[in-house]
């Protein structure tokens, strides 16, 4: 079905429902309440900067409530609306050490995985962080769910896709049939497709890594970014650098105008000898997304994210994802 710009997200969601005539309306219910917690946690990122007037975080404000940090924020708004939606049986976040159950009675066919607010050191400082989620079919057949059901492969997801909280805020999502961006209206609340079937260029002159590790970098690391610094690009100029250091965002810039994001392993943190992103909450559901709009996500052993079989839920893995030609190359000094 064409999609038309302007249409909202509810009718974009019963579209593609009434696409599979087996569907029960469960996902569609699913997405719908977390495009809910996103608008309430969009309203009060955009309310953030004044949270020095109306008190700091952990204090309380002028009329003697206590202020949250916007990431416990985030994290609360998202359980709350998750546990009793119905739709999932368990869920895990990225702040949360362990899987996170639901109400009783309140048990559903689906599992959730989310970074509440990715890019936290970004939060005060007015740059664009985001919402991250995934979400899969439960395996286990008792009534709550259980660690097995979040340890999925990343090929298995049913859905996946962010909200970004930028100069506007923006759904970006895929059910496995392309990637749809939306924009948040806040005037009346509702997200109007504004971006349909987003293709991620296949070549692009952009690089995000975060340079001020090249000390600690491997060769491989070092000799790609190296070529792609030396590269001609269409006899213009080479790449340029571009490093929010909030993963959503940059992913969401890489995804719209081309480009390739990096966080290998380096010899920088022995504590986190694969990187410091995370497979469940970070690298899976960018990478279903990524390779929904045409382009690649792999690990800096060339391995395709989708494909690694999760162990632990607070897992990291080293990512490479983005533009379909620059991962190409990536392989090239990544494969094993
Ligand atoms: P966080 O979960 O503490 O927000 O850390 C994840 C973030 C990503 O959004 C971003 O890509 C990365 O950390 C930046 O890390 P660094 O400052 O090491 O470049
Ligand atoms: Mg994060």
């Amino acid at each position: 079905m064409a999609k038309r710009k302007g249409i909202t997200v509810s009718r974009q969601l019963m579209d593609s429902q009434m696409l599979h005539p087996e569907a029960t309306g469960e996902l569609t219910g699913l997405l719908n309440e977390l495009i809910v917690a996103g608008k309430i946690i969009s309203a009060e990122v955009n309310m953030a900067g004044l949270a020095d007037i109306l008190g700091q975080s952990g204090k309380t404000n002028i009329q003697g409530e206590e202020v949250q940090k916007l990431d416990e924020f985030a994290n609360q708004t998202i359980k709350r609306r998750m546990e009793q939606c119905g739709y999932i049986c368990v869920m895990g976040s990225e702040e949360d050490d362990d899987i996170i159950g639901v109400l009783d009675g309140y048990e559903g066919k689906y599992t959730v995985a989310f970074d509440p607010l990715d890019g936290s050191s970004n939060i005060d400082v007015n740059v664009s962080i985001g919402t991250i989620f995934a979400i899969h079919k439960r395996k286990s057949k008792g009534k709550q769910g259980v660690r097995e059901d979040l340890l999925q492969k990343g090929r298995d997801l049913i859905a996946a896709g962010y909200i970004i909280y930028g100069s506007s805020t923006m759904l970006v999502y895929t059910t496995g049939d392309g990637v749809h961006g939306f924009t948040l209206d806040p005037s009346v609340g509702e997200f109007f497709l504004s971006h349909p079937d987003i293709t991620i260029p296949e070549r692009s002159k952009y690089y995000s890594v975060n340079e001020a590790y090249e000390k600690y970098w491997h060769d491989n690391t070092r000799n790609y970014i190296e070529h792609l610094k030396e590269l001609d690009y269409r006899g213009e100029r080479c790449y340029s650098l571009r490093y929010i250091g909030s993963l959503v965002a940059d992913f969401h810039r890489n995804l719209i105008k081309g480009g390739v994001f990096l966080y290998a392993r380096d010899k920088k943190s022995t504590d986190k000898p694969d990187g410091k992103l995370r497979l469940l909450y970070e690298a899976s559901p960018l990478a279903m997304v990524v390779e929904q709009a045409g382009g690649m996500a792999i690990t800096d052993d060339g391995r395709r994210i989708l494909d690694i079989e999760p162990t632990d839920l607070h897992q990291r893995v080293p990512l490479i994802l983005g533009s379909r030609e620059e991962v190409e190359l990536a392989l090239q000094y990544f494969a094993d």
